[in-house]
């Protein structure tokens, strides 16, 4: 039986490369930018529908995704945006699909939610909490019987970690040592609801033993864990050995939703937390003390992506609506 491993980053800062460490800053300032740009103008009434962000999670998407290039798959949640803009999708669909525009992704039809882009291998964003699951496994299944070396991820919530469906996947997976790694995103809370209060094991990753598969826990803060631990287990899964399952312990900073009154929890509460999991700023503390980037750098990346994310606004804002007699177009039932 495979056991639990708590990982904390083994490699000295220096060992990192400067390249390597500046594509995981880009994307996670790329993330945060774009999530406070779609939070300014879902309050400013320009975006419809419901609205999750990621902000505080940036970490466990730059680290999982530096590791997988086109021919891999992601399965992402109702908080995606971050997962499918490290998985390289382009921002101005992205922005018009979250507006509700024709120019956007899935031709606004399915909005923030449902943003997909197969040329990346992002194969979907899910509302239906642990949706994901096996959709992935069948794209890990095709990976299989095609004889190729990609993987397929599914990212999930902790609280969808305790549906039916994870449990369905996992052993699925498991069985035909399908090429899929598990990445829950343990952000403390489902909706209105704290982790422990509806989870008997103090780790989701504990449960990878109960499917014959390596169960690793990192601090999902920490982008170097998580890139040191989804390294591993991605190549491991490529050569054959068969699933994995990732836990990223985070934090959500934001509402559930946008315009979340958060009658759960106190503003304090949130403020102290972010302020030590803040995982641009554990970022930027570690590669600044160790002198591998310039605070100028980091600023000229940070309003780089700022400018990225404006463009794609204007675009948006610039774009159509979608024609009501396209409709029924694109439904498949
Ligand atoms: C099958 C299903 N049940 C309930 C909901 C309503 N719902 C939307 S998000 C959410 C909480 C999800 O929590 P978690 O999986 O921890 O993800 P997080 O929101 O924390 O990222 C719930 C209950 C849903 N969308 N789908």
């Amino acid at each position: 039986m495979s056991e639990l491993q708590k990982r904390e980053p083994s490699r000295p800062p220096e060992a990192w490369d400067a390249e390597t460490l500046r594509e995981l800053y880009r994307v996670m300032v790329t993330i945060r930018s774009f999530e406070e740009k779609v939070e300014e103008f879902f309050f400013a009434g320009e975006i419809p529908g419901f609205v999750h962000l990621y902000i505080g999670e940036e970490a466990v998407a730059a680290g999982v995704m530096a590791h997988l290039d086109g021919g891999d798959y992601i399965q992402s949640t109702h908080r995606g945006h971050g997962h499918t803009i490290a998985k390289g999708a382009e921002l101005e669909p992205m922005m018009a699909e979250i507006f509700g525009k024709n120019t956007g992704y899935c031709k606004g039809k399915g909005g923030s939610m449902h943003i997909a882009d197969f040329g990346v291998g992002m194969i979907g964003a899910n509302g239906v909490v642990g949706g994901g699951y096996n959709i992935a496994v069948g794209a890990g299944l095709a990976l299989q019987m095609q004889g190729r070396r990609g993987v397929s991820v599914v990212f999930f919530g902790d609280g969808a970690a305790n549906r039916g469906t994870f449990h369905e996947a996992a052993n699925l997976a498991s069985v035909w040592k399908l090429p899929v790694l598990f990445v829950c995103e343990n952000n403390q809370w489902a909706s209105t609801t704290p982790y422990r209060t509806t989870t008997a094991v103090e780790d989701v990753a504990v449960r990878a033993a109960g499917y014959d598969m390596p169960g690793v826990v990192v601090d999902g803060n920490d982008v170097f864990a998580v890139y040191e631990a989804a390294g591993e287990l991605t190549a491991s899964i490529r050569e054959g050995g068969g699933p994995a399952l990732l836990e990223c312990k985070t934090y959500r900073i934001k509402g559930h939703y946008v315009g979340d009154p958060e009658m759960y929890r106190t503003r304090e509460e949130v403020r102290e937390v972010f302020r030590r999991t803040d995982p641009l700023r554990i970022f930027a503390d570690r590669v600044l003390a160790a002198g591998l980037m310039t605070a100028e750098e980091m600023d000229r990346a940070r309003e780089e992506s700022q400018a990225a994310v404006s463009r794609a606004v204007e675009y948006a804002e610039r774009s159509p609506e979608p024609d009501p007699s396209e409709l029924y177009e694109d439904l498949y039932v």
